[in-house]
């Protein structure tokens, strides 16, 4: 599985919490290619002098990377909110939970944590999930600037779920929102076989992105295995489902950050509420917590427009967040209450997901108020906070 470099800049430890990470090189470029380039120009002509202008640079990146190296160190070596002991099970265990979901009624045996960002898209798809089939669960709130609740793990993005196996030696890391919840509903319908088990039928192999970007790919992400059970419903239903959460990946999630950081105020609103829901104020101390706020919320509002360009949204974003929904009610059709028929499926679970991480925002108020999404949306909030598929796990 991919092990990302763990030196990573601070500045894009800050604009990563939200949807960055996968455009970060493309940002990036572009970012660079756009300011720097047109910067270099303008004092290049300026000084005229080209000893400076091939010291200047270096010395610049030198005393930023000082800084923030050593801001970086001060926050990790305050920080006592994690204690990880080394060997087995205790490295999951000693990490601070930031708070337990317990369902009476899970039968499943699984010791869950998940290692999460509150506003994350992904993590907001896995809780959606969790809650729906009404498992049991640890949440860890990883700090986006240090993640140190992550030292343990090679793999630097979250969501990260933990299944602890019994054995006090292992734990099971599973990562890719969508691979987890085709996991989980695979597990659901075959319980005799065991998380890891199971983990074997999405294999991860390396793909090469552009020119020299390596990245995982998981071809079975979207598919539930059903081996010896009777697959549910008919072989288009299941089509749909993947179709429209491969959909909900590749489409609509692209379409919110241009949206929720469209103007600096919108972008700085945006972040006072993910720090809200976040509990950043507990995960954060207070410089940490503004400095990533502010820059935070600056870098969005940069990287917003290259998103806009590089996903080819309209000029008016709204409008492109508009037609994605409207798209998605379309595809349910005026006959079902969700897509999933009269309960929500994964594809229903998906879309909500990713679509609450930004419930606070404005945005979402002028998307309830153009829209007809509001409806399907508080009717899946309701089924998955009264845990309406919590069925499968009492028939165990
Ligand atoms: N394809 C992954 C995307 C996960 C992802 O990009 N997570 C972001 C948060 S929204 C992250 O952890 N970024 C941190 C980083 O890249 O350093 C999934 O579906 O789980």
């Amino acid at each position: 599985m991919a092990a990302p470099m763990r030196s990573t800049f601070y500045i894009r430890k800050l604009g990563c919490y939200m949807f960055a990470s996968p455009l970060r090189d493309e940002i990036k470029r572009k970012f660079w290619q756009q300011h720097f380039t047109s910067f270099k120009r303008s004092w290049y002509s300026t000084t005229r002098n080209k000893k400076i202008w091939e010291f200047g640079p270096k010395l610049s990146c030198a005393v930023a990377l000082a800084g923030c190296t050593g801001y970086i160190a001060h926050s990790c070596l305050k920080s006592t909110n994690t204690v990880i002991a080394s060997g087995g099970n205790p490295i999951i265990e000693n990490i601070k939970r930031s708070r337990q979901v317990r369902v009476d009624t899970d039968n499943s045996g699984l010791k869950l944590t998940l290692f999460q960002f509150q506003t994350c898209p992904f993590c907001c798809k896995v809780r959606a999930v969790l809650d729906y089939y009404g498992f049991s669960y640890d949440v860890v709130e990883v700090n986006s600037v240090t993640k140190k609740q992550l030292r343990w793990s090679d793999y630097r993005k979250v969501p990260v779920l933990v299944c602890e196996t019994g054995n006090s030696d292992e734990f099971l890391q599973m990562y890719e929102s969508s691979v987890i919840v085709s996991l989980l509903e695979t597990f659901l319908i075959d319980k005799k076989q065991s998380l890891q088990q199971l983990l074997t039928f999405y294999p991860g192999i390396e793909v090469t992105e552009g020119k020299r970007r390596k990245k995982m790919d998981f071809p079975n992400r979207y598919f539930i295995m059903y081996q010896d059970s009777k697959a549910p419903g008919s072989m288009a239903q299941r089509k749909e489902e993947r179709e429209w959460r491969e959909w909900v990946d590749d489409v609509f999630v692209h379409v919110l950050s241009p949206n929720v950081y469209r103007t600096p105020s919108e972008a700085l609103e945006s972040f006072y509420y993910f720090s809200d829901v976040g509990e950043w104020e507990r995960n954060f101390s207070t410089p940490e917590r503004y400095l990533v706020i502010y820059i935070g919320a600056a870098a969005m509002y940069f990287l917003g427009k290259v998103l806009k360009k590089r996903h080819q949204l309209k000029d008016d974003v709204r409008q492109s967040l508009y037609d994605t929904c409207t798209e998605w009610m379309k595809g349910i059709g005026p006959s079902r209450q969700f897509m999933g028929g009269n309960q929500p499926n994964l594809a229903d679970l998906s879309m909500y997901g990713v679509l609450c991480s930004i419930e606070g925002c404005g945005t979402f108020q002028d998307l309830l108020k153009n829209t007809t999404v509001g409806p399907w949306f508080y009717r899946t909030k309701s089924a998955v906070q009264s845990h309406a598929g919590a069925h499968p796990l009492r028939e165990s």
